[in-house]
């Protein structure tokens, strides 16, 4: 096969040329639930790539993005949070996070700094510890605390390691992110890239489609419904013609009660929830979207594995 001829037909296949002193490999993100993980990651591609909330369980499927610059491709790994579970897709969740510390060149443990250090974070420090990796300690909405507090809280992080660095950062406004991907490549080992250049994500189009409506809803109702639900795509197509995706999803609830919650009066909610995915979803499709929503009952999902691996989450 004419590998140049190929190249120049699909662009999409470009590797990047690497020298001997090219750096590539692998840090996973773990941490408590809200650490602000997947938050640092959007903060790092310098685009959305994964859904961030303030409710438990928003991230439930280990995925990769890819970030190459001149000099390192570094894969970095989006993690559900480590907790104590309480159901099945809780333990789903956390057997893909703690998976997601093998085969990785470092470990960044994310500290929410704006919370006191408490025995969630030394139970993750005690997974973490026990790695063969390089480890960093990354506390992380530094936005939200004095230096004082700040100190101290450096303090109490030190204690949880030996750590390779300790650093601090905000993936809201950006402050010790860069730092952050410098300290990351400067960790990782010498060898080829892994992925083409253009690869962001590893994350399905279809499975990102879902969880930019699934965190619509997370964001739109703060009692129990955002755990009961899952979201599933049943078609997908592209009109070229008039430059638009035509998607249809169901949201699936566990009891009748949140069917009638998620649907609202009137239609009010699932119209919202509708709204607000659609204006992300055109962003990261780049096209005019068409969403068509429902929403059904399915019982006792999330106590099934098997229900649970087929809405794509855990492993
Ligand atoms: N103020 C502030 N909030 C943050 C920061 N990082 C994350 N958050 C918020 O914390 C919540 C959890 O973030 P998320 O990235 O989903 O955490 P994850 O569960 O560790 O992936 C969300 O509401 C985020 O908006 C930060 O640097 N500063
Ligand atoms: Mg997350």
């Amino acid at each position: 096969m004419d590998l140049d001829a190929y190249f120049a037909e699909n662009p999409m296949g470009g590797y990047v040329e690497t020298d001997e002193d090219f750096r590539s490999g692998f840090v996973t993100l773990v941490g408590r639930p809200n650490a602000g993980k997947s938050t640092l990651l959007n903060a790092v591609m310098g685009k959305k790539i994964a859904i961030t909330s303030d409710t438990a369980q928003t991230t439930r499927h280990r995925f990769r993005a890819v970030l190459t610059r001149e000099g390192f491709q570094m894969i970095i790994v989006d993690t559900p949070g480590l907790h104590k579970p309480h159901d099945a897709l809780g333990e789903e969740l956390n057997t893909s996070a703690i998976k997601s510390l093998e085969d990785v060149d470092v470990v960044a443990m994310l500290i929410d700094a704006s919370q006191p250090i408490g025995r969630g974070d030394e139970w993750v420090a005690d997974q973490v510890r026990s790695c063969r990796t390089k480890k960093l300690c990354v506390l992380s909405k530094i936005d939200l605390v004095d230096e004082a507090f700040l100190d101290a809280q450096r303090e109490a992080a030190r204690k949880l390691g030996p750590w390779d660095a300790i650093l601090e950062l905000s993936g809201v406004t950006g402050a010790g992110v860069e730092g952050f991907v410098e300290e990351v490549a400067s960790l990782l080992p010498k060898g080829p890239a892994w992925f083409p250049t253009d690869m962001e994500t590893d994350q399905p189009l279809e499975v990102m489609v879902a969880e930019f409506i699934r965190e619509k809803i997370l964001r739109g109702f703060h009692d129990e419904v955002p755990h009961a639900i899952g979201v599933g795509i049943e078609q997908m197509e592209y009109v070229r013609k008039k430059d638009l995706t035509r998607i249809y999803a169901v949201i699936y609830v566990e009891r009748d009660s949140q069917k009638g919650i998620i649907i609202g009066r009137g239609g009010d909610a699932i119209k919202r929830i509708g709204i607000e995915a659609r204006c992300d979803l055109e962003q990261l499709l780049g096209t005019r979207v068409f969403l068509d929503l429902s929403v059904k009952v399915k019982k006792n999902w999330r106590r099934d594995a098997n229900q649970i691996r087929r809405f794509g989450y855990g492993e």
